[in-house]
């Protein structure tokens, strides 16, 4: 069996893998990352498209935000719908100026793909992780399975940034780790169409039919999503029903009116809200997707990846150069913490913006959430703080 050796192992070539990758290397130290599928099938994996201040900002600091500069789009807002009106939310002007950036998660993988390769750096696609061994007190190792052979990473460190469904999780032997969930009873049907969004912001709407949101990826691609039950049959779905239902959703009385066009990619996603504390054990350490989910209405999935590595790679940088452990200690509380916000957060829009089947009372609680949060300044300003940008807390 092949074994090869690097400082710090990486599982997963997602947003979280591949920019602590990067990061690590503007500091000296060296990572392999390991990555199951292969280079096209993670560039063009459609997920999220929303970055939140900080995040722009990093990515433009350490070398990868040209593109993102010039093609993502600046949103000073973000509109809430509901009672068929419509309510713009002024997020800069309630967040001390800061702005959102939408820019596909697939973009941000692609740009961080090329800085690593055009760096020399190691980013094995098709590499498969099958085993994680991270207890021991001096060396850790992954096992993986590549062209039909198995071999060994040896590393010093491992991150697990190899997303929910990833192994690196399991790998914690019994009692190292505690995992709190909670199921949400409905799920979100995505379409990708090649039309000009009907909208210059993003719309968050409720509908008694279901939660409706319009995003984009550029001037001519638009996302869309729809609340749908969580056994939902996509086959079930043909295109114009879906365009039918979101015009129905969307309806406002000032005559708004959605453009429809080709549909060129749709999926179901099932909502989840997910937690491991702590997020670390031994010699492995896991960042992003493998550590948390959050359901999507907050926008804050890969803004949490981003901000995960970040403070892994500072806590590893300073281990490397000064043999202080302090803060790859403290790591899992650090990130806890921002975690435990963006799910709170999740879930306060998730809850607002939909409705239940038959729960009256929910229903009365999140319409006046909603009044209240474009009626109050200090409602708004709460709202636009923790949509802007939780990178800093
Ligand atoms: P990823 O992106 O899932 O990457 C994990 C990588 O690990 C690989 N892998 C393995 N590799 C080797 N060996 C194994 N055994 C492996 N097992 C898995 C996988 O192939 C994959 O390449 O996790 P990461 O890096 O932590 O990034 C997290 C984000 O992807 C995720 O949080 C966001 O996409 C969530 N999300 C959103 N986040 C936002 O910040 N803003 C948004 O607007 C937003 N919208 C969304 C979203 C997620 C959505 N879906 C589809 C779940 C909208 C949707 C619909
Ligand atoms: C997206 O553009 O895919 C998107 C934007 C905001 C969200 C969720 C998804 O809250």
């Amino acid at each position: 069996m092949a074994t090869t050796k690097t400082q710090v192992g990486i599982v997963g070539a997602g947003p979280a893998g591949l920019l602590l990758s990067h990061l690590l290397h503007l500091e000296g130290v060296g990572s392999v990352v390991l990555e199951s599928r292969s280079r096209d099938y993670v560039e063009h994996r459609v997920r999220a498209g929303v970055l939140e201040h900080g995040v722009t900002e990093l990515l433009a600091d350490c070398g990868v935000g040209a593109r993102m500069r010039a093609e993502g789009l600046v949103h000073h807002g973000i509109e809430l719908r509901f009672d068929r009106t419509r309510h713009r939310m002024p997020l800069s002007d309630l967040a001390g100026g800061r702005a959102i950036t939408v820019y596909g998660q697939q973009e941000v993988v692609k740009d961080l793909i090329a800085a690593r390769l055009e760096a020399g750096g190691a980013v094995h696609f098709g590499a498969e992780c099958t085993g994680i061994d991270g207890s021991s007190p001096s060396s850790a190792s992954i096992a993986y399975r590549t062209d039909g052979r198995d071999e060994v990473l040896e590393c010093d460190m491992i991150a697990g940034c190899d997303g929910f469904h990833g192994v690196t999780r399991s790998a914690a032997p019994p009692g190292a780790i505690a995992a709190l969930e909670h199921t949400h009873p409905f799920a979100w049907l995505g379409i990708l169409a090649s039309v000009a969004p009907s909208t210059d912001e993003l719309i968050y709407c409720r509908h008694e039919r279901g939660f409706a949101m319009h995003s984009m990826r550029s001037h001519e691609v638009s996302r869309l999503y729809l609340q749908v039950g969580p056994e939902e049959d996509i086959e079930q779905w043909p295109d114009d029903r879906i365009w039918e239902e979101l015009a129905t959703r969307f309806v406002t009385d000032d005559g708004w009116s959605l453009a429809s066009g080709p549909v060129t990619e749709k999926g179901i996603t099932a909502m989840k809200s997910f937690v491991v504390e702590p997020m670390q054990w031994g010699r492995v350490f896991l960042a992003g997707d493998s550590a948390h989910i959050v359901p999507p209405t907050g926008a804050k999935g890969m803004n949490l990846a981003v901000a995960d590595v970040r403070a892994l790679a500072a806590a590893l940088v300073s281990w490397y150069r000064t043999g202080d452990e302090s803060l790859l200690a403290s790591y899992s509380a650090t990130c806890l913490r921002r975690v435990w916000r963006a799910q709170e957060f999740s879930t306060y829009m998730t809850t607002m913006l939909h409705p239940l089947p038959g729960d009256d009372f929910g229903a009365g609680l999140a319409l006046s959430r909603l009044r209240y949060a474009v009626s109050s300044r200090a409602a708004a300003e709460s709202l636009a703080e923790n949509y802007v940008d939780l990178s800093s807390l």
